[in-house]
């Protein structure tokens, strides 16, 4: 069983919890053996409820989107390490580079983070991101671009161990690895643009709320901005956007997406209600999937198709 689907198990039994604790306030048996009705594992899962506008934005990828394809020029995968200054460690991140990748060019970034029980490498495990992107390329519905995969857990040791859940924390001081190391240490390896328009930031669950919370509290670094079915960790909405005149203005593209069938959804709801009420343009994207890798193979594809581009693209 993959960390994905046991954290899915995690979901079920913390809705079958929930529904105890409705029963029964006190004294509920805890059936899954683990601690309850205290810690970050407390509303993962939940009461789902649609709102009228909880709708596929576009149609899904085409078949095959995250399939190697026959006659498509394959871009690589390299694992890089770094100094991380805040971390005080050295540091693993994957970095997809384009088809055709020459030290001569220039490229725009995307920042691509994982879940909370994933790593570096999560991405590539799950969510076939040489496939989708050599496939965009391939059809030039993107442009060539370096993706950086980065370990979002800021903590020594970085791994998501047995409890990913108590790792949490670790996610919350990345912007610190980020700016501080991650980005110079690529701005300095490979030729790539340096300025905000050149500079995406996405991710899934954890790594979807690491990057509203630090893109959307740092525009001044990233015009295109996705979420992933969003973890809890997304900070509220008015505290994301305080200024929506501002966040209006600056960013490019703000994405948000989330399947319907995702215990999570309602802090991506919760977003898209105050950008909605604010006026702040973006994406809201549902589909008919729930917190897994169908939902955010489909984000990356969306995503990375729609990003520095021209507008009339989005
Ligand atoms: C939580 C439920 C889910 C939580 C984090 C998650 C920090 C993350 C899920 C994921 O990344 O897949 O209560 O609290």
């Amino acid at each position: 069983m993959n960390l994905h689907a046991a954290l899915l198990g995690l979901v079920l039994a913390s809705l079958a919890a929930t529904a105890a604790e409705t029963n029964n306030a006190s004294s509920a048996p805890n059936r899954d053996g683990g601690p309850r009705g205290s810690g970050p594992r407390r509303g993962f899962g939940g009461p789902i409820v649609l709102n009228d506008d909880d709708k596929p934005a576009f149609a899904n990828a085409p078949a095959g989107f995250d399939q190697p394809r026959e006659g498509v020029a394959p871009g690589r995968l390299e694992m890089v390490e770094y100094d991380s200054k805040s971390v005080g460690t050295r540091r693993k991140a994957l970095v997809y580079l384009p088809p055709g990748y020459s030290a001569a060019g220039k490229y725009p970034v995307l920042y691509l983070l994982h879940g909370i029980g994933g790593d570096e490498d999560e991405w590539r495990r799950g969510g076939a991101p040489q496939a989708i992107l050599d496939n965009l390329i391939a059809d030039k519905a993107a442009v060539p671009m370096i993706v950086v995969m980065p370990n979002g857990r800021a903590q020594a040791d970085d791994r998501p161990g047995p409890n990913p859940m108590a790792t949490a924390a670790a996610f919350g001081k990345f912007d610190q690895d980020l700016f501080g190391s991650l980005i110079p240490f690529i701005e300095s390896k490979y030729p790539v643009y340096q300025d905000r328009d050149h500079r995406a930031l996405a991710g899934l669950s954890m790594g979807g709320g690491q990057s509203l919370n630090i893109g959307l509290g740092n525009l001044d670094r990233f015009a295109w901005i996705g979420g992933f079915s969003s973890a809890p960790n997304t900070k509220p909405a008015a505290e994301l956007v305080p200024d929506p005149a501002r966040a209006s203005r600056s960013l490019r593209l703000l994405y948000l997406s989330c399947g319907k069938r995702d215990g999570l959804i309602r802090f991506s709801q919760n977003v898209h209600a105050y950008l909605k009420e604010k006026h702040v343009p973006h994406l809201w994207h549902v589909d008919d999937t729930a917190h897994d890798f169908q939902h955010w193979k489909q984000g990356l594809h969306h995503f990375a198709r729609r990003i520095f581009q021209p507008a009339h693209t989005l």
